[in-house]
């Protein structure tokens, strides 16, 4: 299943700026390499129990940040009770997300097509959030030759997924160029998953 919360959390761009320019001092973003040895186009970083780091070696949830060499900055309340409340908005009781992927889109990012396997249980939903210029998401198959469906997410978006939908081949096609109030030239997307 998977359920898109239109503006979900559109009130809340401020307070989600501030939060990630205090994470950001401790986890700045970075550019990851990628087994396939390019660098992504979207900067990234993380926040709670475990971060989701790629390089040329594979990917993987670890406790400590490469580049710092500590432990990640804690997930804030404002990040854990929005995710909880979408997860609970599509029926998802008793999501408890110990990893939020903070993913900042460019104009010129892009996230290929891809599935998320690297988490331990996939009977748990993942729950992502978009902030700022709209990204044109890609939802595919099963398989990576289904033919996407494309979705404009926007500011303050919430998007659900779980059961069957959980392992379905989605990516970034493009960002939509403008001028975002909060965010100004970025995208910025938080994805919660219980990862370990
Ligand atoms: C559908 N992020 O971080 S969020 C990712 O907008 C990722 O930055 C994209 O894909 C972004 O892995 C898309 C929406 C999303 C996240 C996880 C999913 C869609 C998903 C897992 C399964 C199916
Ligand atoms: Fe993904």
């Amino acid at each position: 299943m998977y359920k898109l919360l239109k503006s979900f959390a559109s009130n809340k761009s401020n307070d989600i700026n501030n939060a990630i320019k205090e994470i950001t001092k401790k986890a700045p973003f970075r550019y990851m390499a990628t087994p396939y040895g390019h660098n992504m186009s979207v900067a990234m970083t993380s926040c709670g129990d475990f971060g989701w780091i790629s390089n040329r070696e594979g990917y993987y949830y670890v406790k400590t940040d490469p580049v710092s060499e500590e432990l990640w900055p804690s997930m804030p309340d404002l990040f854990k009770d929005l995710a909880i409340s979408a997860a609970k908005e599509a029926g998802f009781d008793n999501f408890n997300p110990d990893c939020c992927l903070i993913n900042r889109y460019g104009i010129k990012s892009r996230l290929s097509l891809h599935q998320d396997r690297d988490e331990k249980d996939f009977s748990q939903p993942i729950v992502s959030f978009s902030f700022g210029l709209i990204g044109i998401f890609q939802f595919g198959g099963l398989e990576r030759t289904t033919k996407p469906q494309d979705f404009y997410l926007e500011n303050g978006d919430a998007f659900v997924w779980g059961g069957n939908d959980r392992m379905r081949y989605h990516g970034i096609k493009r960002i939509v160029i403008g001028k975002d109030p909060v965010f100004g030239d970025n995208r910025i997307n938080l994805t919660f998953r219980k990862a370990i």
